[in-house]
């Protein structure tokens, strides 16, 4: 049996997409709550000093979306990539705007940059972020609007990578209070996958560091 340790943190976007597509594939792991990541064992791990990463068996792999493909290749069923290659391609687009264009520039470093070396005060910076947000998701809505077929999902009846990167996104979202009304396809996919158990059990809320009052 192959052992499985995720390194992550209850609000950790990058990781609650890993946490989605391992529970989407009925795979067991350990979850090991990172509470800094300056600390140089952490860094033994992680070089980038980032989270999420993934040791298994052993082997450490860093970055989600590659984590989510090795995931996908050493355990192919239930599959998180559509079958026909156009739609596959459809997915990674999809996903690619979350994990390559928005949340680069989104995330916690940035907006600390933003605030601590250039001097961005705390409007300026949800400016940045809502501005950059609206990009991102009006054309992942367009996207959806302009799919021949309407699913369930993004681009199947059933959830898998579109959405694994889709709903850390809309929480990240939800905790910057952007109003979101102008996305409905979106909204609607994301309603679908909280109904979802796999979903449920990767949600910061759930998580074991996350903080009791
Ligand atoms: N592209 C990386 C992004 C990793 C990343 O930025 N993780 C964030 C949390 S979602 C992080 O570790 N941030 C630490 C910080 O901003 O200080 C991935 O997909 O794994």
């Amino acid at each position: 049996m192959t052992m499985l340790r995720l390194y992550t943190r209850y609000q950790n976007s990058a990781g609650q997409r890993v946490r989605i597509v391992l529970n989407l594939k009925g795979l067991q792991y350990e979850y090991v709550a990172i509470p800094s990541l300056s600390s140089p064992d952490y860094r033994k791990i992680n070089p980038q000093g980032l989270m999420p990463a993934l040791e298994i068996d052993g082997c450490v792999v860093t970055q989600s979306m590659a984590i989510m493909e090795l995931l996908e290749e050493l355990f192919p069923e239930p599959s998180i990539l559509p079958t026909d290659p156009v739609l596959k391609a459809n997915v990674r687009a999809f996903a690619n705007v979350i994990t390559s264009d928005l949340h680069p520039i989104n995330n916690n470093r940035i907006r600390r940059y933003l605030g601590d070396v250039l001097k961005a005060d705390e409007t300026e910076i949800r400016m940045w972020y809502r501005h950059w947000l609206s990009e991102a998701l009006t054309s992942l809505e367009l996207q959806l609007s302009r799919q021949p077929t309407r699913f369930q999902f993004c681009f199947a009846d059933r959830p898998g990578l579109a959405e694994a990167c889709l709903v850390p996104q809309m929480d990240n979202a939800r905790r910057f209070e952007c109003d979101l009304s102008a996305y409905p396809r979106l909204l609607a996919v994301d309603s679908e996958c909280r109904k979802l158990n796999e979903f449920i059990r990767a949600a910061p809320q759930v998580q074991s560091d996350y903080p009791s009052l």
